[in-house]
């Protein structure tokens, strides 16, 4: 029944939603990501308007890439010029935009590019001349890289550089770029801060969310090819016909844009599901039952990618639960993917309860004596640290030490350890520390990029992986400035040489505006918020100091967790003389794990950096620092400094208030208000508990903690999302 209340309201959002459409005004709630089309400046529409008059994709209507590479353009320069391209069987004009592979097109082969150069994935980007006609042309040699060729034209566009003149030549550097989902089938996601995960199990494969295809498009954009749907922490019940049935189904939506599907297996799951009393790598009966079981998944998935493995790690079962090695466990799903093409990509996040070496030396210790032992068809995936992602953490000593080895990188694009979805962290700046490390391996020069690009030691099978960052919330992220670290992951994984400065300025341009105010502003935050992350809550090279379980907020004190290497107290061993991880010769040795020139800088107080100075010395308490300060005072001062550096964030994003759309602008102040009140948290709880163990005063001027260190150890969170 309707009543006045009703229809007035109703009455009013329908006229809204009307002139919203007709003044082209957009609700800006982040969901675009940098498939934000929204029209450029008039300046600029004029510009590229003569340019970009005339679509040309021959073969557009029988294949399904060509057909979403067309959709996109006409969405794309349709939604950025205000006006939408005319879509045409051949070039008959001024300002064509011509797709095609040589192959597909005599124009193309006409023009005689040098494709070869290009492989399978990449593209050209050329401004030519076509029976007298001006115009673009995208050219590659398979339709996925005439797919990124043309995201890489709408880029062009969407950061206003110039069409004219164009002459770009792109391939990625890196053969697997890839997101970890570590999404469970119940919805839940491991580590995940934005809501649920996007793989509505249970409906599917019946069921096809739109937001498949918007997160294969997103993801194409930005030269991701491949996903692992599934977390590390694997149910077996993946590899069930119902689920593969599932998996296949998105797999399908992938197709177009390129995107493979992969999924963690679970080690155990010929005892789980197959009703085997053993999952012995040597056993026949085990063998026989994952060739069959990949037999199965290509039967669903044809270009099914392959397996993740997390093994004997954290009570992951694995090959050692038979005594086996890690080599022998990845060779045994290896052989049974290998007749299809598929890889292992097999995790080399391993600690063990029982040893009790430094953790930080653990995973070099299994993998490295197994080098050479790994079929072709593995490839390992090595964290960028050997701890745990934290805020900071020097690059792994196994890039480098296995060169007959394939070794692929994983990084945490989720900010587990930096403040969930709430703080503001740009990670561009520490993928690009980590991947511009020099391991020194074969020399100088030697970098974590090119171990894993497999130029430095000649491999064909190269990979990269981020933990994604994704959820079911409307910004996908939780946040906008989250987005930013699933974008720098791509475009790092397409070219690990990329700097993270570049890519913030192309974000803040795609996704905010063109305004130079904007753009300064928000470069400015997004290189230094990482640092300020580190400062507030591990300075100095500290690591692993956060709360039990969720890992949110501080915990340093905790001392009392089941197993040694679980504990803040652990990584930092302060007392009353100092603090502070030895990993020098006169501790772990650690240090011997790196390469010469990097061990001794490592091991040198003077030489290695404050950045790391604890991750690899104990230092009493009053050394001098560069600085002129002692360490205790220097400590005090990093935790400040952090805490400065947010507020500074937050008021920069304020001065951007009346150049910002009131949505975004908004989610983000009241996050970054948060921020600065868990910065301020973070400060006080740990300057409260180093100085119940220094026993030291605090230096001049600085403000003692608002509360006792029981206080903030009786913080408790039994709800923190994620866990
Ligand atoms: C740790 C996470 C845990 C993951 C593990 C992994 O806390 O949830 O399962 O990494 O990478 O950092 O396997």
């Amino acid at each position: 029944m309707y009543s006045d209340a009703f229809f007035i309201p109703r009455a009013l959002l329908l006229f809204a939603v009307f002139l919203a459409a007709a003044t082209g005004v957009h609700a800006e709630d982040g969901y675009d990501l940098w498939l934000r089309y929204q029209p450029l400046e008039a300046e600029a529409r004029e510009k590229y308007r003569p340019q970009l008059r005339q679509l040309v994709i021959p073969g557009s209507e029988q294949s399904p890439t060509l057909k979403a590479i067309e959709g996109e353009l006409v969405r794309g320069v349709g939604g950025l010029l205000k006006r939408a391209p005319g879509v045409s069987a051949g070039v008959n004009g001024d300002g064509f935009v011509l797709v095609a592979t040589p192959k597909a097109s005599r124009d193309v082969r006409a023009q005689n590019f040098p494709v070869h150069k290009l492989g399978e994935e990449g593209y050209l980007v050329r401004s030519t001349t076509i029976r007298g006609h001006r115009g673009t042309v995208v050219a590659a040699n398979s339709e996925l890289g005439l797919l990124y060729g043309s995201f890489h034209l709408l880029r062009l566009l969407q950061t206003r550089s110039a069409l004219e003149g164009v002459s770009i030549e792109s391939r990625p550097r890196i053969g697997l770029r890839l997101l970890n989902h570590w999404d469970n089938l119940d919805r839940s996601v491991e580590r995940g801060y934005a809501g649920q995960s996007i793989w509505d199990w249970w409906n599917l494969p019946d069921v096809l969310d739109p937001r498949y295809t918007d997160y294969a498009r997103a993801n194409a954009a930005i030269g991701i090819n491949g996903t692992v749907l599934n977390n590390v922490n694997a149910s077996a019940d993946s590899l069930t016909p119902r689920y593969l049935a599932k998996a296949a189904a998105l797999a399908d939506v992938f197709r177009p844009y390129g995107i493979r599907v992969y999924l963690s297996a679970r080690f155990s799951a010929p005892v789980e599901i197959g009703g085997l009393d053993t999952a012995d790598p040597k056993d026949p009966d085990v063998q026989r039952w994952w060739a069959h079981k990949a037999d199965e998944i290509y039967r669903l998935i044809p270009d099914f990618g392959g397996f993740l493995v997390k093994a004997n790690s954290e009570g992951q079962p694995g090959p050692q639960d038979y005594g086996r090695s890690h080599a022998e466990g990845a060779n045994l799903l290896a052989r049974a993917l290998n007749p299809h093409g598929g890889v292992v990509m097999w995790r080399a996040f391993v600690y063990q309860q029982d040893n009790p070496e430094d953790r930080a030396k653990q995973a070099y210790s299994d993998f490295v004596p197994l080098d050479g032992q790994f079929d072709d068809n593995v490839i390992v995936q090595v964290k960028n640290g050997p701890i745990d992602f934290q805020p900071r953490e020097p690059f792994h000593p196994m890039f480098g030490a296995m060169p007959k080895t394939p070794l692929m990188m994983e990084f945490q694009i989720t900010k587990e350890y930096l403040g969930f979805a709430s703080h503001l962290a740009y990670l561009g700046p520490m993928y690009e520390e980590v991947l511009r490390a020099d391991t020194f391996a074969e020399g100088p020069g030697s970098t974590v990029a090119k171990v894993i690009d497999g130029s430095l030691h000649g491999h064909q099978l190269t990979g990269i992986a981020g933990v994604a960052n994704i959820g079911s919330d409307r910004d996908w992220t939780g946040s906008t400035f989250n987005q930013a670290n699933w974008y720098v992951f791509g475009r790092m994984a397409w070219n690990p040489q990329t700097g993270a400065e570049e890519v913030a300025r192309d974000w803040l341009k795609i996704t905010f505006s063109n305004n130079p105010v904007v753009l300064t502003t928000g470069q400015d935050m997004l290189r230094d918020s990482r640092q300020a992350v580190v400062d507030y809550m591990t300075p100095l090279g500290l690591a692993h100091l956060m709360a039990t379980g969720h890992h949110y907020g501080p915990g340093p004190w905790v001392s009392d967790l089941a197993r040694p290497e679980w504990n803040p107290a652990y990584y930092h061993r302060a007392d009353k003389n100092g603090i502070g991880f030895d990993r020098t010769s006169e501790g772990s040795n650690a240090v011997a794990q790196y390469a010469d020139p990097v061990a001794k800088r490592f091991a040198s107080r003077s030489d290695v950096g404050d950045d790391l100075l604890l991750w690899f010395h104990h230092l009493p308490w009053d050394y001098p620092m560069t600085s002129g300060r002692d360490l205790w005072e220097e400590l005090v001062h990093r935790y400040d400094t952090g805490v400065a550096e947010v507020r500074e964030m937050r008021a920069q994003w304020q001065s951007l208030e009346p150049l910002i759309d009131a949505e975004r602008f908004d989610k983000t102040a009241r996050l970054l208000r948060v921020q600065e009140r868990e910065a301020q948290w973070w400060r006080d709880a740990s300057i409260a508990y180093f100085q119940s163990v220094s026993q030291r005063p605090l230096p001049e001027g600085v403000a003692p903690p608002a509360h006792s260190l029981e206080h903030y150890q009786a913080v408790k969170y039994p709800w923190a999302p994620g866990h």
